[in-house]
């Protein structure tokens, strides 16, 4: 465990056991593909380190022939695909809802993202050589080496599903790389799941078998936990028919520099940020230095067809002296934005916080 601290000195920690830990938002808005030094850290329990030369990987439930193949095996027989996407936790920003009243879970600052390009197979690739059966309605479950320790329940494998669809899509990779390296073992060595778009819950670390089957997975994390609940529940009331399971991220942004509480010059201070929506493009990013009464058109920077990616935002905003209140919202390509206020948002395990981003900054 210390290894990986002495490689990402600079992570926020929340826990060490099992390891949460994000990048300060300067550094996170220091690169459009982040760096893994600088990439969050979520785990649920211990954090394996399987043989890459023997690990492998079974392919099986509603499919014709079922497959086993190692690390070396998937890259001597499917193409190898990247795909540049943000990776996401469905509690990035809690703390911001934790403002308005306590949830369970950590409290995430905006640094639960970021963006990477990742290297693998296509799952679709994958499945289609162990002849799949495509029908509607079913779902691809990934199991995994970790052992996640479950809040009342008992401690068990890691395991999460998504929609055969999605799996289907391309987008999907079974990936063995990330930034041009192999994965780390942080990120789930030898191979994980990147599902682009949906809450990083559902990109499975340390994959050990996926299966194709009738229903959603019926691990701990996909039955019970990260699910969106309506307000008015709470920890000793939760039903879990009434929750949502989470699948695609909200739109959603925050500005990163300058960070919270920061003292500036009077004069010109520059705004920095990131914006993210999922299957539109961001359109607009507003940005106001009054609390929200008036607003200003930040830059969007160039990305290039990253259909996956952040957006990266900034604007050079006037400032005098006294306290300000900035904040950003983005816009997406149907003309949504975000609610305005977390309370509109809150729910009591603390997911999808994607109010307007706000800041106290004071200038002198
Ligand atoms: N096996 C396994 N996969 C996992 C997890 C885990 O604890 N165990 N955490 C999930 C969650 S909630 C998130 S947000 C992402 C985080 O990926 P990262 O640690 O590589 O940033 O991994 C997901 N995949
Ligand atoms: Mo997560």
């Amino acid at each position: 465990m210390l290894g990986l601290f002495q490689d990402k000195p600079d992570l926020i920690v929340h826990s060490r056991d099992p390891l949460n830990a994000e990048p300060p938002l300067a550094r996170l808005r220091s690169r459009f593909l982040t760096d893994t030094a600088d990439f969050y850290i979520r785990t649920h329990g211990n954090m394996p380190e399987p043989d890459a030369e023997k690990h492998r990987v079974t392919v099986k439930g509603d499919v014709a022939r079922e497959r086993t193949w190692t690390l070396r095996d998937l890259q001597g027989r499917f193409e190898t695909r990247t795909v540049t996407a943000v990776m996401q936790c469905a509690g990035n920003r809690r703390a911001d809802l934790q403002e308005v009243r306590a949830t369970t879970g950590d409290p995430w600052a905006p640094g639960a993202i970021g963006n990477a390009e990742w290297i693998g197979a296509s799952l679709a690739d994958v499945l289609r050589e162990a002849d799949v059966r495509e029908r509607p309605g079913l779902h691809v479950a990934f199991e995994a080496l970790d052992i996640a320790r479950n809040e009342g329940a008992k401690d068990a494998p890691y395991g999460a599903s998504i929609p055969l669809e999605k799996a289907m899509s391309g987008e999907v990779i079974l990936a063995w790389g990330m930034n041009g390296s192999s994965l780390r073992r942080e990120h789930g060595a030898p191979l994980r799941i990147v599902v682009p778009g949906y809450a990083g819950v559902r990109s499975v670390k340390w994959v050990s078998a996926i299966r194709v089957q009738p229903k959603p997975s019926n691990a701990f994390q996909q039955r019970h936990d990260y699910l969106l609940f309506p307000p008015d529940m709470s920890p000793e009331t939760q039903d879990p028919a009434r929750g949502t399971a989470i699948y695609e991220m909200p739109l959603n942004s925050a500005i990163c520099e300058p960070g919270p509480e920061t003292t500036l010059p009077a004069g010109s201070t520059t705004v920095r940020g990131y914006a993210i929506a999922t299957g539109r493009p961001i359109v607009r990013v507003d940005v106001s230095v009054n609390g929200g009464r008036d607003w200003q058109q930040a830059t969007l920077e160039e990305k290039g067809d990253q259909p996956w990616s952040w957006t990266f935002w900034h604007i050079a905003v006037d400032l005098w002296k006294g306290e300000h209140e900035l904040v950003v919202r983005a816009w997406d390509a149907a003309g949504q934005t975000q609610p305005s206020r977390p309370d509109d948002v809150w729910n009591f395990k603390g997911y999808l916080s994607a109010a307007w981003h706000r800041i106290r900054v004071r200038v002198d």
